[in-house]
């Protein structure tokens, strides 16, 4: 294969709006549609490859030169993306806002956002590059060293349908507001999907109520690995009582506190192992997390890292400082849980099942979803990530992005849902307990 053959001819970009559930969070209620963008990458020499990131226009507004800048570039070149993305001036007004509701992920640094839109064409470059040398993309990581990947039920607490007068799509997962609606929502997973670890968003209903819940799993599904994530909400004290409330049972508390000054207070004061996707989620906020020992599990997220070597590069830092490492997702489809089973599959140590919020997500941009079997998806040997996309389904979804009717879900916004329910709803400040 000439390198000319490896030459990007052109990259398309097409924001969709995906049918999101009435899934519940400390910051509000999830909209009936959340936004993404779906990347493609064409070589001279006919190779495809996709890639998927966040949707919002803070990210549209960084993947559109971005792309334009691409054209002509190697797709080889994934080093170069990250010069590319210190090239793409990031809009002010898009930073330093106080929390990023999409990624509930601290605050939002220019850093922060070209790193999350990398990710997305270097996902992409690298399904092309599979695609042209006959080669997996795990392969392309240095070759997977398990065939399946294990994920966890994410459980959330919901509501049956979206708010009164919100129009949205319907699912038969029903309600799930207290502890026998969680285990009800859990036993579904395994019945559907085969998980047998389990982890419930927190944050939602005062503690005492998501201790109850996470009993009742315990008592249902006893020695099954659970975790509670109720993404910062509590303070120091709470996240304490909670601790030493559960400590039996849980595998690991996710983000009790917010920041990696509260974190270290609560891992200094209890044995029950720390986990985030919050405080640590850029190579500079490891440093003190790990110094601090604010941490024992670092989810990774290649959305957020920058891509899967990256999260590869993430895993060997903290193998070498004896933390953990395990997934974290947001809302997605199945172009990222594709990215996400190659990467994780290349990742030694890995003793967490991962997350996904797949599984919520009825509707894809792939002429085939990918499956959970025994709560695993097997690794694809096919060249590149191993997905194809539905171009019906890609328009359908970009048409609906497109519709004025929907032009206010073009920015995930939680509260917003939230207030539709309850209009005095505003975003929560931490800790709320
Ligand atoms: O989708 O509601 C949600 C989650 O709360 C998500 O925004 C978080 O980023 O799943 C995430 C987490 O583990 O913190
Ligand atoms: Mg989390």
């Amino acid at each position: 294969m000439s390198t000319a053959a490896h030459t990007i001819t052109d990259v398309r970009l097409t924001p969709v709006l995906v049918a999101d559930p009435p899934l519940l969070n400390t910051q509000g209620l999830h909209q009936p549609y959340t936004p993404r963008l779906i990347i493609e990458v064409e070589t001279a020499g006919g190779a495809t490859g996709v890639g998927e990131t966040y949707g919002d226009a803070k990210y549209l507004d960084l993947a559109r030169p971005f792309a334009a800048a691409l054209v002509g570039r190697a797709v080889s070149d994934l080093n170069g993306l990250f010069t590319l993305a210190d090239s793409v001036t990031v809009d002010a007004t898009r930073v330093d806002t106080a929390v990023d509701v999409g990624g509930l992920r601290g605050v939002q640094t220019a850093d922060k956002l070209r790193l999350s839109v990398a990710s997305g064409f270097e996902v992409a470059c690298l399904d092309a590059l599979g695609e042209t040398l006959g080669l997996p993309v795990h392969a392309l990581l240095g070759g997977k060293v398990r065939d399946s990947v294990e994920y966890s039920a994410y459980l959330f607490y919901r509501h049956a349908e979206h708010p009164p007068g919100v129009a949205g799509e319907r699912d038969d997962w029903g309600a799930a507001l207290d502890p026998a609606g969680v285990v009800a929502q859990a036993r579904l997973f395994t019945e559907r999907y085969g998980f047998t670890s389990f982890k419930l968003k927190g944050g939602v209903f005062p503690p005492d109520q998501e201790i109850a819940a996470i009993r009742a799993l315990a008592a249902a599904f006893p020695g099954h690995p659970l975790r509670l994530d109720p993404n910062g909400a509590w303070s120091v004290e709470t996240s304490l009582e909670v601790a030493a409330e559960l400590g039996d049972v849980l595998e690991y508390l996710e983000d009790p506190a917010l920041g990696t000054p509260a974190m270290a207070e609560v891992a200094a004061r209890t044995k029950v192992p720390l986990a985030t996707n919050m405080c640590v989620t850029t190579f500079a906020e490891i440093p003190e997390a790990f110094a601090k020992g604010a941490v024992q599990v670092v989810l990774s997220d290649h959305h957020y890292w920058g891509g899967l070597r990256n999260t590869r590069e993430l895993a060997a830092v903290c193998r070498t400082f004896g933390v953990a490492v395990s997934m974290h997702s947001n809302t997605h489809l199945g172009i990222s849980l594709a990215a996400m089973t190659h990467v994780a599959a290349t990742v030694p140590d890995l003793r967490h099942a991962c997350d996904s919020h797949y599984p919520w997500q009825s509707e894809d941009v792939l002429t085939e979803r990918l499956r959970f079997e025994g709560g695993h998806v097997t690794v694809s040997d096919a060249p590149g990530l191993g997905v194809e996309l539905d171009r019906d389904r890609l328009a359908a979804l970009h048409r609906r992005w497109l519709d004025e009717d929907h032009a206010a879900l073009r920015e995930r916004d939680d509260a917003a849902a939230m207030r539709r329910l309850d209009p005095e709803w505003t975003t929560p400040l931490v800790p709320r307990w």
